[in-house]
């Protein structure tokens, strides 16, 4: 069973891309947020820089002598270009180690998502339905299917993202992700989430994840792990808990 609905643009890289994907969690949102008040703050500080070396230009060149042989140092300037910037530093860590500091946050997770990165493609294993319901089969690769690979009507499907099995997850639930790889170091990234997080052979990474929303999410392969680092992408399908549970116990692929 697969899901097309063209409203899945919004998670997935398009042509001509200038800004984030349509955010899924709330650190996402906190990111893009983040994202925004800085670049209104580098905005100023371009303008205001830009303005300074064209007066400086103008002014204080080896042409115009007048002002520049009068000038040599001071004391007062020079307090004042140490301590402005120091303190525009100082505003921007604040809002940065909360939002760093939130990622890290582990609240009490219902579901736990083990990702294993393999050359190259995704494991993926959630025991929690295992212990309660037997032969669940909840341990899964997904590989990248290939454009030829794709079903028929191929409008809707995304060249390089689409896998053979998405990962199923619900919405509105503390899911825990852990991460590690099988043999050399990978990423596991999907931008819509926020969610960046190596996977390192031999450690767990250990990740906190709440989906605002049901959606088709896509991501790939962010540390550079061989020559097919490229065709090792991440598909996930985010659905409400009550559709979740229906799907897993019916055995519902996607
Ligand atoms: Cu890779």
């Amino acid at each position: 069973m697969k899901f097309i609905i063209s409203s899945f643009y919004l998670n997935c890289p398009v042509e001509f891309q200038y800004s984030f994907n349509e955010p899924a969690s709330p650190i996402m949102e906190g990111i893009i947020n983040f994202h925004n008040h800085l670049m209104v703050v580098l905005s100023f500080i371009g303008v205001f820089v830009a303005w300074l070396l064209i007066n400086c230009i103008k002014y204080y060149s080896e042409f115009s002598i007048s002002k520049s042989t009068q000038f040599t140092h001071s004391k007062e300037l020079e307090i004042i270009w140490t301590s402005i910037p120091a303190l525009i530093l100082l505003l921007l860590a604040t809002p940065s180690f909360t939002l760093l500091y939130s990622m890290d946050e582990i609240v009490d997770p219902e579901l736990t998502l083990k990702i294993l990165g393999h050359q190259w493609y995704w494991g993926y294993e959630m025991s929690e339905y295992n212990t309660c319901y037997g032969d669940l089969n909840l341990q899964y690769n997904c590989y990248m299917m290939v454009f030829e690979g794709l079903p028929e009507n191929k409008k809707g499907y995304f060249r390089l993202l689409e896998t053979n099995r998405r990962v199923l997850l619900p919405t509105d639930t503390h899911i825990r992700l852990l991460v590690s790889a099988a043999d050399v170091l990978h990423s596991w990234t999907v931008p819509s989430f926020g969610v960046k997080v190596d996977a390192c052979p031999g450690r767990l990474n250990q990740l906190n994840l709440y989906l605002k929303r049901t959606g088709l999410f896509f991501g790939q392969c962010s540390e550079i792990c061989g020559v097919n680092h490229g065709f090792m992408p991440i598909s996930v399908l985010s659905v409400n808990s009550f559709q979740f549970n229906s799907y897993i116990l019916n055995r519902i692929e996607f």
